[in-house]
């Protein structure tokens, strides 16, 4: 469960979704100082020591819990490498800043803990951009540390300069530019405050290098409280009363639950409200693992490649009820033909995204696990006596739409991909961490492995980068040593960042990566087969290196598969072993993911075959 302790005091209201910025000199500070109960002991430790800039941010960054950075030097940081040592935190060198930033989103997604990276100037800042912008789709809370050069110099074209802060601007939550080492230590604490509260997300600090180099008197800033920044956790009681009358008066209700479920750590919740008012659940790509994957009431994704079931459910129902999630496009198909018979109440941290993308009768802002305890107790006090006998003409139409059209796949004497995906599921009786890349391979690693825990799917899912999987297969691994990580990847995406199998040898990571080689873009190809006459252009991938090959290149394990009846054993022969391997999987080069709707199309107009 996820818990982004400390957790700010609920009650509060702000806006969020607009981002702030600032660039903090000797005069501005948005802090207010007061001693509040967050971390360390406030104002009060090394009092009249004269610190360095990159002492004062490893002793804010000790203060904050952190164990561990993901990171890549450079010039411009040279001097916070050089520190490093004297502290005792852990830094995971990668091979690309890229990858920096996904690990430590995933490292923060399966800890709780806020990821953390450290990155030099230029073209270290811009390389992590990518990396960013997923961790900010997703609600993910990082701080992303970025060189600079000497604040004497910026505005000159000196050499590495770039403005990271004017470039992350639209895909941070917030970002600041430090010029003097007198404001690293609450710039740091703000930092942490305003990546984990609220709506979580990525927030960049560009340290310049003098302000690491500058020495000033070091006193331990206070819990960071932001004037005019004021997350609202609990949500309105009146709101809450409005959506128990509804549910309570339902007869074809449906729960969508998305990321926001996780964030919270909303899931024990979401299952006592479903199991209380006997209501189908779907989720998001994000929302997967929120409520458990073998459930009955489970209807398994929603969406562009969700099943037939969910789908049909969101147009049939006469309540939906979001949780968490930003109903984004690839949920909602063609917005009129959206759950058109249905009232809709949304719950959600952020106020910015209600009403966004689809008119909503209940709207409700708050923390999605506090909500749903109140919408729980509320609950008790509505008529919800044989609610589940009410329920079961809904229910029974339910199981019809999962009986036409189940999720489902013919073997051939090729290997399936989905057949992969279900034995990984097996062999791993579903407690693995998967993590994926992006295409094909994510769509099917979240149809077949079917997810009873949350933070066990580890996906890029609002910016779908390609080249996410590994390294966060990595982040994951660093933060749950002892739990089992699997990459499910495409041939295409894990070109993208395979450098990190060095990363993961080096650290004695023994992650998993299973390719779907299917020697094509496949998502890509697909969409060519299917709306394009089968004109393949540019998403050709056959001409690529010999994973197994290049897995012992790089000092980790390579198997491949080529028959069905090879696939058990080498995912068995992987598991076993306590290194990193690559498991090539050659499979069928043409297979489809389906259901599909397609593109603007209406979510009840599936493809199925
Ligand atoms: C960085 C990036 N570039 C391009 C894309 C567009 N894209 C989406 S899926 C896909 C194909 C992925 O191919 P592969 O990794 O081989 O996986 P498959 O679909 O075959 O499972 C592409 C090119 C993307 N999502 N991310």
């Amino acid at each position: 469960m996820h818990d982004w302790s400390p957790r700010p005091p609920p009650g509060r209201s702000f806006a969020e979704g607009t981002a702030r910025h600032t660039v903090l000199n000797e005069k501005e500070s948005s802090l207010s100082r007061h001693n509040g109960n967050g971390p360390g002991s406030p104002g009060k430790k090394r009092k009249g020591t004269k610190l360095t800039g990159a002492k004062i941010l490893f002793e804010v960054l000790k203060d904050e819990g952190v164990e561990i950075i993901f990171g890549y030097p450079g010039g411009a940081v040279i001097d916070i490498y050089d520190t490093m040592p004297q502290y005792d935190i852990r830094h995971v060198l990668t091979r690309h800043e890229q990858a920096a930033v996904h690990a430590a989103d995933a490292y923060s997604r399966t800890s709780g803990k806020v990821g953390v990276c450290l990155v030099t100037s230029g073209p270290g800042a811009t390389n992590t951009v990518t990396g960013i912008a997923s961790a900010y789709m997703d609600s993910i809370p990082l701080v992303v540390f970025t060189g600079q050069v000497p604040s004497s110099l910026i505005g000159n074209d000196a050499f590495q300069e770039v403005d990271i802060v004017g470039i992350t601007r639209p895909c941070t939550k917030h970002n600041y530019l430090v010029k003097e080492a007198s404001r690293v230590a609450e710039t740091v604490r703000e930092a942490f405050y305003l990546a984990r509260s609220g709506r979580p997300g990525p927030v960049v600090v560009d340290l310049c290098k003098d302000a690491m180099a500058g020495e000033v008197e070091f006193v331990l800033p206070p819990a960071a409280c932001m004037k005019g920044y004021s997350p609202k956790y609990e949500p309105h009681k009146g709101q809450v009363k409005k959506a128990a009358q509804l549910i309570a008066k339902s007869k074809r209700p449906v729960i969508f639950g998305g990321g926001g479920v996780i964030l919270s750590g909303a899931s024990a919740e979401l299952r006592t409200l479903a199991e209380k008012i006997t209501a189908p659940v779907t989720t998001t790509l994000m929302g997967l693992g929120g409520f458990p994957g073998t459930h009955d009431l489970w209807l398994v994704m929603l969406g562009m490649h969700g099943t037939f079931r969910a789908n049909m459910a969101i147009t049939e129902c006469d309540l939906l009820i979001g949780i968490g999630a930003r109903f984004d496009d690839r949920v909602t198909g063609r917005i009129d033909s959206f759950a058109p018979h249905a009232k809709i109440i949304h719950i959600d941290i952020d106020p910015t995204s209600i009403q966004k993308n689809v008119p909503v009768n209940v709207p409700i802002v708050g923390d999605c696990k506090i909500t749903l305890q109140q919408l729980n107790a509320m609950l008790d006090h509505e008529d919800l006596a044989n609610v589940s006998e009410k329920r079961r003409p809904w229910l029974d139409q339910i199981r019809a739409w999962k009986e036409t059209a189940p999720l489902a796949y013919t073997q051939c004497k090729n290997i399936k991909p989905q057949f992969v995906v279900e034995k990984i599921y097996e062999l791993t009786r579903g407690e693995a961490i998967i993590t994926t890349e992006v295409g094909q391979n994510q769509m099917w690693a979240a149809q077949y492995y079917h997810f009873d825990r949350p933070n066990s799917f580890v996906t890029s899912g609002g910016l779908g980068c390609m080249g996410f999987g590994l390294p966060a297969a990595i982040g994951a691994q660093t933060a749950c040593p002892g739990r089992t990580v699997v990459d499910i990847a495409g041939d295409g995406s894990i070109q993208m960042n395979i450098q990190e199998l060095a990363t993961a040898v080096e650290n004695k990571l023994p992650v998993k990566v299973a390719i779907l080689n299917n020697g094509y873009l496949g998502m890509v190809r697909q969409w060519q087969q299917l709306f394009k006459d089968r004109r393949y252009v540019a998403t050709d991938m056959s001409h690529a290196p010999d994973f197994v090959k290049l897995a012992e290149a790089y000092g980790a394990v390579g198997m491949r598969a080529t028959t069905p009846e090879e696939v058990e054993p080498v995912i068995r022969k992987a598991l076993e072993l306590d290194a990193p391997v690559i498991m090539d999987f050659v499979v069928e080069r043409e297979e489809c993911v389906y259901p599909m709707v397609p593109a603007g199309a209406a979510i009840k107009d599936m493809l199925l075959v």
